[in-house]
This record gives structure tokens, C-alpha cells and sequence, in this order.
């Protein structure tokens, strides 16, 4: 494909994203987030669009774009409410993602074609209650039956627990043995001992699915083992370093969000006989959410393109992430402050953006957690300084 054809197709999916955004996304936010509605229709609508296997090859019944895409549908849909982008970019990033790039063919066949359709929702088991910046520490073991694994354990936080159907889920062979031990696995949701608590009640994304699940014995084919044994968290931080991206694309959506929410009460509101925006420290304000916004783009730009050639992309995406999160709540942050009261209101969507904003600091690695893989690898240049 010429690159004005890869430019044009990625004008129209934005184009067509935005407007589906617009009619069928955006409206019903607020009252989702109030009813914590879980919006099945709406996603299911999506799939049918291809929003599910945005990466899978069109071989595979997926969508076939690239990197850049995929990050440019998960901001759209943020901007329009940050709880679907999240639902989307689970089942893309850390369920598709490590499946099509670690997985056997037969694998890929088995479980690609029913995400990529939107038909079933993914999910991933890394985090427990007791692990959770230090994934290693995992503690839900398998152990090997002759033909079959047994997973016995608990998983914390699992987006989409509930409603996904296919997890990638990481277990150890023994907590002795730290990352070495830790193996991945394909985890179909209603295998007998997969037990679902009830949903989280959160501050924010409140109309996406959350959970603590039990493993209680599960047995699962060998088949179900994703790469080699002892692989799985090598597996689990390499589709870190994927997803992030796509938790930094989240962020540039609610931000945007914000921005525009800023931009509109400034022109709207008057104060002092003129509006808002004639008031230098409101327009100063502004001018430093466009820039911080705007940074963010080109580091995550920066990441996309360092994921795309081959290699370890840990630094560029643990960045990307960093800032992205950051910056996301510093400018929810100013649009509250611009909207003065009324931003304190549920009557103004910039109280649900504040909400939404917050966990992405935390998720799919805190900040702290980005700072120790930026500075591990700055120590590594250190020493060959
Ligand atoms: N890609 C592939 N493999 C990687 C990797 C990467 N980006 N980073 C590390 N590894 C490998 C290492 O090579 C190492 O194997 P070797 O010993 O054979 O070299 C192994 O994985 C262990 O790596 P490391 O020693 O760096 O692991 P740590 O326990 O120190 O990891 C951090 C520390 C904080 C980086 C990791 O635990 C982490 O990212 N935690 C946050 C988890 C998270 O984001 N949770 C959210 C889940 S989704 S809501």
C-alpha cells in the first residue's frame, strides 16, 4: 500500500470511528456512568465495525491495521467515553496482542477469529491481591496432571471479568522460582472453578466490568499453554509494553475530552463582564493543556514507531505511558478548575472525566512502575557510557 492509500484508510476509520463515537458512544456516557450499565449493545455494534481484532490479520477475521490505528481508535472512543476505550483496548491489547504473537497457529485459529469478531470479549490475569507492581510475585500455582494443567488461585482487578469469555492468565510452577517460574496460559471463563465475584465498585470507568476471579482448581488442556513453559512472564511484561500504549492513547482521549469541555465554558461562561477565554490566566491555562496534550501525542507517536521495528520498545512505551497519564490528570485537573463550581457538579461532564482520569496512573503499571523501567534502562546507558 502506497503511503497516501495507508494515510487515506486511516482518515476514513477515523472518520468513521468518530462519527460512531458521536451518535451511538457519547450520548449514553453519563447515564452509564451512573447506572454502571454494562453497554453490550454498543460494543457489540462495535465489533460488527472490526473494533475487537483491530490488529488480527484479515486471514484471522480481524481488521488488519497497524499499530498507529489501533492507538488513534482507542483516543476517539475515550474521548467519547473512557470506559468503552478500556473494554476495547483489553480485548485488543492484552488478550489478542500476546495470543497472535506468542500463540500456535492452532491457537491463533481457535481463539483470534470469535475476539476479532466482537462476538467474545478478552481479558488478562496478571494482578493478584498480593502482586501487584511486583508481578513476579504472583502466587496462583499450576501444577501438571499428566493431560491436563490445574490452576488454584485468585486474580485481582480483572477487566472484563464477567463478560470476557477468553484471559490470558499467568500462574507459577512454583513461587521459588520468581519470573522463571511463571507460566501463560489461554483461559476459557467457563471452565468449571472459574468463579467470578462480583463487581468492583469504582471511582471511575464505572460502566466497564472489574473483578476479583477464583481459580479453584481449574483444569485446562495442555493445549491452553501460550509460548514455553517458564515463559509467561516474559510474555506478560512484552504485552505490557504493547498495552501501555494503549492506556497512553486513553488518557489523550479523556484529555482531549476535557479540553473540550474547558474550551466550550470558557467561550460560554462570563465573568467580570467577559467571557472566560478574555481572562489571560484562564487562556494561559488553556495554552498549557494544548501543550501539555500535544506532548503526549508525540511521545506516544515516538512509542508507536518504536513498537513497530523490531526489538524491546520498554523505555518509549513506559514514557509514553508515564507522561500520557500524567499530563491526562493534570488537564482534567485545569478544566475543573476552569469550570470553577460547576465542575464540582454531576451535571457537567468534566466531574465523570476527573473520575475516569485517575486510574491511569495506576493501571497496567503505576508511574512508579514506568519510572523503574525508564530508569533501568537509563542505567544500563549509564554504564556503557
Ligand atoms: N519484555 C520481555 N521480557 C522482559 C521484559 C520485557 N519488557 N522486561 C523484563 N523481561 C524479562 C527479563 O528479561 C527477565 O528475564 P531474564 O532474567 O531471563 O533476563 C524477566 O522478565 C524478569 O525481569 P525483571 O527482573 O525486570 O522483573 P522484575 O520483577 O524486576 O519486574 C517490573 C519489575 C516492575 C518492571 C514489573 O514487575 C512490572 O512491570 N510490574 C508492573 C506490573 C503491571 O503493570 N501490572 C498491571 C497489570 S494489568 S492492570
Amino acid at each position: 500500500m502506497t503511503t497516501s492509500s495507508f494515510d487515506d484508510q486511516y482518515e476514513q476509520v477515523r472518520d468513521l470511528v468518530r462519527s460512531f463515537c458521536k451518535k451511538k458512544v457519547r450520548p449514553g456516557a453519563a447515564e452509564r456512568d451512573r447506572s454502571e450499565d454494562f453497554p453490550a449493545e454498543v460494543l457489540e455494534e462495535m465489533g460488527q465495525l472490526g473494533l475487537f481484532g483491530i490488529f488480527v490479520p484479515e486471514e484471522l477475521g480481524g481488521a488488519g491495521m497497524d499499530l498507529a490505528t489501533y492507538l488513534m481508535i482507542v483516543e476517539e472512543v475515550a474521548c467519547a467515553d473512557a470506559s468503552i476505550a478500556v473494554t476495547i483496548s483489553v480485548t485488543n491489547s492484552v488478550c489478542c496482542w500476546p495470543i497472535l504473537h506468542f500463540g500456535s497457529e492452532e491457537q491463533k485459529e481457535r481463539y483470534l477469529r470469535p475476539l476479532a469478531s466482537g462476538q467474545v470479549l478478552g481479558g488478562f490475569m496478571l494482578t493478584e491481591p498480593e502482586a501487584g507492581s511486583d508481578a513476579a510475585s504472583l502466587k496462583t500455582r499450576y501444577r501438571d496432571a499428566g493431560d491436563a494443567y490445574v490452576l488454584d488461585g485468585n486474580k485481582a482487578w480483572i477487566t472484563n471479568a464477567g463478560v470476557a469469555k477468553t484471559f490470558v492468565c499467568m500462574a507459577t510452577k512454583d513461587p521459588s522460582l520468581g519470573a522463571h517460574g511463571i507460566s501463560a496460559f489461554i483461559l476459557d471463563a467457563d471452565r468449571e472453578g472459574v468463579i467470578v465475584n462480583r463487581p468492583e465498585q469504582k471511582m471511575g470507568l464505572r460502566s466497564s466490568r472489574t473483578a476479583m476471579v477464583a481459580l479453584d482448581g481449574v483444569r485446562v488442556p495442555k493445549s491452553a499453554l501460550l509460548g514455553k513453559e517458564g515463559q509467561g512472564f516474559s510474555i506478560a511484561l512484552a504485552t505490557l509494553d504493547h498495552s501501555r500504549l494503549g492506556i497512553a492513547a486513553q488518557a489523550l482521549g479523556i484529555a482531549r475530552a476535557a479540553m473540550e469541555e474547558a474550551l466550550r465554558y470558557a467561550r460560554d461562561r462570563r465573568q467580570f463582564g467577559r467571557p472566560l477565554f478574555d481572562h489571560e490566566a484562564i487562556a494561559f491555562r488553556l495554552a498549557e493543556m494544548d501543550t501539555d496534550i500535544a506532548a503526549a501525542r508525540a511521545l506516544l507517536n515516538e512509542a508507536a514507531q518504536a513498537a513497530s521495528r523490531p526489538g524491546r520498545h520498554s523505555r518509549e512505551s513506559a514514557r509514553a505511558k508515564l507522561f500520557a497519564s500524567e499530563m491526562c490528570n493534570r488537564v482534567v485537573a485545569s478544566a475543573i478548575q476552569i469550570h470553577g463550581g460547576y465542575g464540582y457538579s454531576k451535571e457537567y461532564a468534566i466531574e465523570r472525566l476527573y473520575r475516569d482520569a485517575r486510574v491511569t496512573t495506576v493501571y497496567e503499571g503505576t508511574s512508579e512502575v514506568q519510572k523503574i523501567v525508564i530508569s533501568r534502562t537509563l542505567k544500563e546507558l549509564a554504564q556503557s557510557l
